[in-house]
Protein backbone atom coordinates (compact mmCIF):
# COMPACT_ATOMS: atom_id res chain seq x y z
CA UNK A 1 0.00 0.00 0.00
CA UNK A 2 2.99 2.19 0.35
CA UNK A 3 4.64 1.88 -2.40
CA UNK A 4 2.71 2.17 -5.97
CA UNK A 5 4.36 -0.15 -8.68
CA UNK A 6 3.08 -1.89 -11.48
CA UNK A 7 2.27 -5.54 -10.16
CA UNK A 8 3.10 -8.46 -13.02
CA UNK A 9 -0.36 -9.78 -12.85
CA UNK A 10 -1.44 -5.94 -13.89
CA UNK A 11 -1.95 -7.76 -17.65
CA UNK A 12 -3.25 -6.01 -20.87
CA UNK A 13 -6.76 -6.04 -21.03
CA UNK A 14 -8.72 -9.43 -21.98
CA UNK A 15 -11.61 -11.61 -22.01
CA UNK A 16 -11.55 -14.02 -19.13
CA UNK A 17 -12.08 -17.09 -21.34
CA UNK A 18 -11.02 -20.29 -19.42
CA UNK A 19 -7.56 -20.42 -20.88
CA UNK A 20 -6.49 -16.88 -20.14
CA UNK A 21 -7.83 -17.23 -16.90
CA UNK A 22 -5.63 -20.74 -16.91
CA UNK A 23 -2.59 -18.28 -18.29
CA UNK A 24 -3.41 -15.34 -15.62
CA UNK A 25 -3.39 -18.22 -12.52
CA UNK A 26 0.54 -18.83 -13.93
CA UNK A 27 1.49 -15.16 -13.74
CA UNK A 28 -0.32 -14.28 -10.61
CA UNK A 29 1.82 -17.40 -8.95
CA UNK A 30 4.85 -16.03 -11.04
CA UNK A 31 4.66 -12.84 -9.86
CA UNK A 32 4.33 -13.93 -6.50
CA UNK A 33 7.86 -15.86 -6.57
CA UNK A 34 5.89 -19.24 -6.10
CA UNK A 35 6.38 -20.92 -9.52
CA UNK A 36 7.31 -23.91 -8.11
CA UNK A 37 5.32 -27.31 -9.49
CA UNK A 38 4.26 -27.78 -6.22
CA UNK A 39 1.83 -25.02 -5.88
CA UNK A 40 1.12 -24.26 -9.69
CA UNK A 41 -0.28 -27.90 -9.35
CA UNK A 42 -3.06 -27.68 -7.07
CA UNK A 43 -4.97 -26.10 -4.32
CA UNK A 44 -3.16 -23.89 -1.67
CA UNK A 45 -1.68 -26.11 0.70
CA UNK A 46 -3.37 -25.41 4.26
CA UNK A 47 -3.35 -27.14 7.57
CA UNK A 48 -4.44 -30.36 7.02
CA UNK A 49 -8.21 -30.39 7.35
CA UNK A 50 -8.31 -26.78 9.14
CA UNK A 51 -11.62 -25.91 7.45
CA UNK A 52 -13.44 -29.66 8.05
CA UNK A 53 -12.18 -29.59 12.30
CA UNK A 54 -13.65 -26.09 12.81
CA UNK A 55 -16.01 -26.49 15.31
CA UNK A 56 -18.51 -24.20 12.73
CA UNK A 57 -18.19 -26.36 9.92
CA UNK A 58 -21.52 -28.04 10.36
CA UNK A 59 -22.86 -24.24 9.52
CA UNK A 60 -21.78 -24.81 6.12
CA UNK A 61 -22.92 -24.47 3.46
CA UNK A 62 -25.30 -21.56 4.52
CA UNK A 63 -28.61 -20.89 2.83
CA UNK A 64 -27.44 -18.04 -0.04
CA UNK A 65 -28.78 -14.59 0.48
CA UNK A 66 -30.61 -13.56 -3.16
CA UNK A 67 -30.90 -10.19 -2.63
CA UNK A 68 -27.26 -10.20 -3.15
CA UNK A 69 -25.96 -10.75 -6.43
CA UNK A 70 -23.01 -10.03 -8.57
CA UNK A 71 -22.39 -8.14 -11.78
CA UNK A 72 -19.19 -10.39 -12.61
CA UNK A 73 -18.02 -14.28 -11.68
CA UNK A 74 -16.75 -15.04 -8.68
CA UNK A 75 -12.66 -14.96 -8.16
CA UNK A 76 -11.46 -18.40 -7.94
CA UNK A 77 -11.04 -19.43 -4.07
CA UNK A 78 -6.99 -20.85 -5.14
CA UNK A 79 -6.59 -17.00 -6.46
CA UNK A 80 -8.24 -14.93 -3.80
CA UNK A 81 -6.49 -17.23 -1.21
CA UNK A 82 -2.79 -16.72 -2.99
CA UNK A 83 -3.34 -12.82 -2.93
CA UNK A 84 -4.17 -10.84 0.29
CA UNK A 85 -3.24 -7.97 2.28
CA UNK A 86 -2.92 -9.16 5.96
CA UNK A 87 0.21 -6.92 7.10
CA UNK A 88 -0.19 -8.69 10.64
CA UNK A 89 1.92 -11.38 8.27
CA UNK A 90 3.90 -9.04 6.02
CA UNK A 91 3.34 -6.47 3.76
CA UNK A 92 3.76 -8.67 0.42
CA UNK A 93 0.91 -10.36 -1.14
CA UNK A 94 2.27 -14.31 -0.56
CA UNK A 95 1.11 -14.34 3.21
CA UNK A 96 -0.93 -17.46 2.95
CA UNK A 97 1.63 -19.67 3.96
CA UNK A 98 2.78 -17.76 7.36
CA UNK A 99 -0.92 -16.91 7.92
CA UNK A 100 -1.92 -20.73 7.30
CA UNK A 101 0.11 -21.72 10.13
CA UNK A 102 1.08 -19.40 12.78
CA UNK A 103 -2.27 -17.70 13.27
CA UNK A 104 -4.30 -19.85 16.00
CA UNK A 105 -7.90 -19.29 15.98
CA UNK A 106 -9.26 -21.07 18.76
CA UNK A 107 -9.55 -20.47 21.51
CA UNK A 108 -10.62 -17.00 20.63
CA UNK A 109 -12.95 -14.47 22.31
CA UNK A 110 -14.30 -11.27 20.92
CA UNK A 111 -14.77 -8.54 23.18
CA UNK A 112 -17.61 -5.77 23.71
CA UNK A 113 -17.34 -2.58 25.36
CA UNK A 114 -16.86 0.58 25.93
CA UNK A 115 -20.74 2.71 25.76
CA UNK A 116 -22.71 -0.18 26.08
CA UNK A 117 -25.35 -1.87 28.57
CA UNK A 118 -23.16 -4.32 29.35
CA UNK A 119 -19.32 -5.13 28.83
CA UNK A 120 -19.00 -8.98 27.88
CA UNK A 121 -16.66 -11.16 26.34
CA UNK A 122 -17.98 -13.83 24.11
CA UNK A 123 -16.27 -16.82 22.73
CA UNK A 124 -16.40 -16.63 19.37
CA UNK A 125 -18.58 -20.12 18.25
CA UNK A 126 -20.94 -19.06 21.05
CA UNK A 127 -21.38 -15.45 19.27
CA UNK A 128 -21.77 -16.83 15.54
CA UNK A 129 -24.08 -19.69 16.91
CA UNK A 130 -26.14 -17.06 18.06
CA UNK A 131 -26.42 -14.96 14.48
CA UNK A 132 -28.55 -15.03 11.73
CA UNK A 133 -26.12 -16.69 9.38
CA UNK A 134 -25.95 -16.35 5.44
CA UNK A 135 -24.12 -16.68 2.25
CA UNK A 136 -23.78 -13.23 0.25
CA UNK A 137 -22.05 -12.55 -2.78
CA UNK A 138 -20.00 -9.39 -2.50
CA UNK A 139 -18.00 -7.31 -4.45
CA UNK A 140 -14.12 -6.09 -3.05
CA UNK A 141 -12.20 -2.88 -4.33
CA UNK A 142 -8.79 -2.53 -2.29
CA UNK A 143 -8.10 1.40 -2.33
CA UNK A 144 -4.53 -0.42 -4.33
CA UNK A 145 -7.04 -0.66 -7.52
CA UNK A 146 -7.68 -4.17 -7.54
CA UNK A 147 -10.98 -5.90 -7.16
CA UNK A 148 -12.33 -9.55 -6.67
CA UNK A 149 -15.67 -10.97 -5.69
CA UNK A 150 -16.00 -13.41 -3.30
CA UNK A 151 -18.90 -15.63 -1.56
CA UNK A 152 -18.54 -14.80 1.79
CA UNK A 153 -20.68 -16.67 4.41
CA UNK A 154 -21.57 -14.34 7.90
CA UNK A 155 -24.30 -12.61 9.56
CA UNK A 156 -25.33 -8.78 9.41
CA UNK A 157 -23.23 -6.47 11.56
CA UNK A 158 -26.35 -5.02 12.96
CA UNK A 159 -26.64 -8.53 14.34
CA UNK A 160 -24.14 -7.96 16.37
CA UNK A 161 -25.23 -4.40 17.14
CA UNK A 162 -27.99 -5.57 18.89
CA UNK A 163 -26.39 -8.62 20.07
CA UNK A 164 -24.12 -5.84 22.13
CA UNK A 165 -26.75 -3.62 23.40
CA UNK A 166 -25.29 -0.20 22.57
CA UNK A 167 -26.20 3.23 24.72
CA UNK A 168 -27.84 5.24 22.61
CA UNK A 169 -25.05 7.75 23.02
CA UNK A 170 -22.69 5.56 21.02
CA UNK A 171 -22.10 6.63 17.65
CA UNK A 172 -19.31 5.18 16.22
CA UNK A 173 -18.13 1.35 16.47
CA UNK A 174 -14.38 0.59 16.84
CA UNK A 175 -13.00 -2.85 15.55
CA UNK A 176 -9.36 -4.04 16.88
CA UNK A 177 -7.66 -6.55 15.59
CA UNK A 178 -5.49 -9.04 17.89
CA UNK A 179 -2.46 -8.49 18.71
CA UNK A 180 0.28 -10.96 19.25
CA UNK A 181 3.87 -11.01 17.76
CA UNK A 182 4.57 -14.04 18.70
CA UNK A 183 2.10 -15.37 15.82
CA UNK A 184 2.16 -12.33 13.54
CA UNK A 185 5.46 -11.77 12.62
CA UNK A 186 4.42 -8.23 10.75
CA UNK A 187 3.76 -7.12 14.75
CA UNK A 188 7.22 -7.56 15.53
CA UNK A 189 7.92 -4.44 13.05
CA UNK A 190 7.22 -1.71 15.73
CA UNK A 191 7.28 1.37 13.54
CA UNK A 192 3.56 0.54 12.64
CA UNK A 193 0.76 1.77 14.79
CA UNK A 194 -0.45 -2.17 16.25
CA UNK A 195 -3.25 -3.27 16.36
CA UNK A 196 -4.82 -2.88 13.27
CA UNK A 197 -8.23 -0.98 14.01
CA UNK A 198 -10.75 0.46 11.70
CA UNK A 199 -14.35 2.27 12.60
CA UNK A 200 -17.58 2.79 11.33
CA UNK A 201 -20.59 5.10 12.31
CA UNK A 202 -23.16 3.49 13.97
CA UNK A 203 -25.67 4.29 11.09
CA UNK A 204 -22.61 2.78 8.41
CA UNK A 205 -23.06 -0.14 11.14
CA UNK A 206 -26.81 -0.80 11.00
CA UNK A 207 -26.72 -0.47 7.19
CA UNK A 208 -27.37 -3.87 5.75
CA UNK A 209 -24.66 -4.13 3.78
CA UNK A 210 -22.11 -4.51 6.45
CA UNK A 211 -21.43 -7.92 6.92
CA UNK A 212 -19.95 -9.68 9.62
CA UNK A 213 -17.66 -12.57 8.04
CA UNK A 214 -16.62 -16.20 9.48
CA UNK A 215 -16.78 -18.60 6.42
CA UNK A 216 -15.87 -17.95 2.43
CA UNK A 217 -16.39 -20.42 -0.85
CA UNK A 218 -18.49 -22.25 1.70
CA UNK A 219 -16.10 -23.51 3.87
CA UNK A 220 -15.41 -21.81 7.45
CA UNK A 221 -12.74 -18.90 6.41
CA UNK A 222 -9.02 -19.81 5.72
CA UNK A 223 -6.69 -17.53 7.80
CA UNK A 224 -5.39 -15.30 5.22
CA UNK A 225 -8.94 -14.45 4.93
CA UNK A 226 -9.01 -12.63 8.48
CA UNK A 227 -10.45 -15.75 10.29
CA UNK A 228 -12.37 -16.52 12.62
CA UNK A 229 -13.87 -13.11 12.16
CA UNK A 230 -13.66 -10.40 9.71
CA UNK A 231 -16.05 -7.56 8.65
CA UNK A 232 -17.16 -7.07 5.01
CA UNK A 233 -18.02 -3.44 4.06
CA UNK A 234 -18.02 -3.58 -0.03
CA UNK A 235 -18.92 -0.10 -0.45
CA UNK A 236 -15.68 1.30 0.67
CA UNK A 237 -12.47 0.67 0.10
CA UNK A 238 -10.70 -3.25 1.24
CA UNK A 239 -8.56 -1.85 4.11
CA UNK A 240 -12.11 -0.77 5.97
CA UNK A 241 -12.78 -4.85 5.82
CA UNK A 242 -10.58 -5.54 9.32
CA UNK A 243 -9.51 -8.86 9.47
CA UNK A 244 -9.87 -11.38 12.68
CA UNK A 245 -11.20 -8.91 15.19
CA UNK A 246 -10.73 -9.55 18.68
CA UNK A 247 -12.97 -6.65 19.71
CA UNK A 248 -15.80 -3.78 19.12
CA UNK A 249 -15.85 -0.60 21.38
CA UNK A 250 -18.78 1.77 20.94
CA UNK A 251 -18.25 5.17 21.50
CA UNK A 252 -18.70 8.57 20.86
CA UNK A 253 -15.28 9.62 19.30
CA UNK A 254 -14.53 8.87 15.80
CA UNK A 255 -12.12 5.71 15.53
CA UNK A 256 -8.68 6.61 14.18
CA UNK A 257 -7.79 3.37 11.86
CA UNK A 258 -4.39 2.02 11.05
CA UNK A 259 -3.81 3.16 7.72
CA UNK A 260 -5.48 7.08 8.81
CA UNK A 261 -2.53 6.91 11.91
CA UNK A 262 0.34 5.78 9.22
CA UNK A 263 -0.63 8.06 6.44
CA UNK A 264 -3.67 10.46 7.08
CA UNK A 265 -2.88 12.47 4.22
CA UNK A 266 -4.16 9.04 1.92
CA UNK A 267 -6.30 7.24 3.69
CA UNK A 268 -8.96 8.68 6.29
CA UNK A 269 -11.96 7.45 7.88
CA UNK A 270 -14.69 7.65 4.90
CA UNK A 271 -12.86 5.76 2.83
CA UNK A 272 -16.35 5.35 0.25
CA UNK A 273 -15.29 4.20 -3.37
CA UNK A 274 -15.35 6.58 -6.15
CA UNK A 275 -13.88 6.76 -9.07
CA UNK A 276 -13.39 10.25 -9.49
CA UNK A 277 -11.29 10.90 -6.64
CA UNK A 278 -8.00 9.91 -7.40
CA UNK A 279 -5.62 8.41 -4.62
CA UNK A 280 -2.56 11.15 -4.13
CA UNK A 281 -0.44 8.87 -6.29
CA UNK A 282 -2.70 7.14 -8.65
CA UNK A 283 -5.85 6.95 -10.16
CA UNK A 284 -9.72 4.99 -8.95
CA UNK A 285 -10.83 5.89 -12.03
CA UNK A 286 -10.39 1.69 -13.06
CA UNK A 287 -9.54 -1.55 -11.44
CA UNK A 288 -8.03 -4.90 -12.30
CA UNK A 289 -10.14 -7.65 -11.49
CA UNK A 290 -8.08 -9.72 -9.95
CA UNK A 291 -7.94 -13.53 -11.68
CA UNK A 292 -8.60 -12.24 -15.16
CA UNK A 293 -6.33 -8.89 -15.16
CA UNK A 294 -9.55 -7.41 -17.00
CA UNK A 295 -9.38 -3.82 -16.22
CA UNK A 296 -12.74 -2.66 -15.56
CA UNK A 297 -14.53 0.76 -14.82
CA UNK A 298 -14.37 1.71 -11.03
CA UNK A 299 -18.51 2.69 -10.13
CA UNK A 300 -19.51 5.69 -7.22
CA UNK A 301 -19.99 3.21 -3.96
CA UNK A 302 -18.18 -0.04 -5.91
CA UNK A 303 -21.60 -0.25 -7.28
CA UNK A 304 -23.51 0.14 -4.04
CA UNK A 305 -24.58 3.22 -3.89
CA UNK A 306 -28.99 2.26 -3.85
CA UNK A 307 -28.00 0.87 -0.86
CA UNK A 308 -25.71 3.34 1.10
CA UNK A 309 -25.79 6.73 -0.34
CA UNK A 310 -28.18 7.72 1.63
CA UNK A 311 -25.77 7.60 4.65
CA UNK A 312 -23.92 10.30 3.48
CA UNK A 313 -26.75 13.07 2.96
CA UNK A 314 -26.08 16.28 4.44
CA UNK A 315 -21.87 14.98 5.20
CA UNK A 316 -20.61 16.13 1.66
CA UNK A 317 -17.88 18.52 3.31
CA UNK A 318 -16.45 15.60 5.09
CA UNK A 319 -13.59 13.52 2.81
CA UNK A 320 -16.14 10.90 2.00
CA UNK A 321 -13.59 9.49 -0.53
CA UNK A 322 -10.51 8.57 0.89
N1 LIG B 1 -6.15 -6.92 10.30
C1 LIG B 1 -6.04 -6.59 9.01
N2 LIG B 1 -7.16 -6.44 8.27
C2 LIG B 1 -7.08 -6.11 6.94
C3 LIG B 1 -5.81 -5.84 6.34
C4 LIG B 1 -4.65 -6.02 7.14
O1 LIG B 1 -3.50 -5.81 6.70
N3 LIG B 1 -4.80 -6.40 8.46
N4 LIG B 1 -5.76 -5.46 5.01
C5 LIG B 1 -6.98 -4.85 4.45
C6 LIG B 1 -6.92 -4.66 3.01
S1 LIG B 1 -5.98 -3.38 2.42
C7 LIG B 1 -7.67 -5.42 2.14
S2 LIG B 1 -7.72 -5.11 0.47
C8 LIG B 1 -8.40 -6.62 2.62
C9 LIG B 1 -7.89 -7.84 1.87
O2 LIG B 1 -8.68 -8.94 2.13
P1 LIG B 1 -8.31 -10.35 1.45
O3 LIG B 1 -6.88 -10.64 1.76
O4 LIG B 1 -9.27 -11.32 2.04
O5 LIG B 1 -8.49 -10.14 -0.03
O6 LIG B 1 -8.24 -6.84 4.02
C10 LIG B 1 -8.22 -5.66 4.81
N5 LIG B 1 -8.22 -6.02 6.23
MO1 LIG C 1 -6.76 -3.00 0.27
Amino acid sequence: MLIKKRRRWELPDREATPEDMFLNRRQILAAAGLGGGLILSGAVPHVAGAQETSPIADLFPAKRNEAFKLDRELTPEDVNARYNNFYEFGSQKTIFPIAEEQLKTRPWTVAIDGMVEEEKTVDIDTLIRAMPVEERLYRHRCVEAWSMTVPWTGFPLKALVDYARPLGSATYVRFETFLDASMAPGQRQVWYPWPYVEGLTMAEATNDLAFMVMGAYGKPLRNQFGAPLRLATPWKYGFKSIKSIVRLTFTDKRPVSFWETILPAEYGFWANVNPEVPHPRWSQATEQVLHTGARVPTLLYNGYGPEVAGLYTGLEAEPLYM
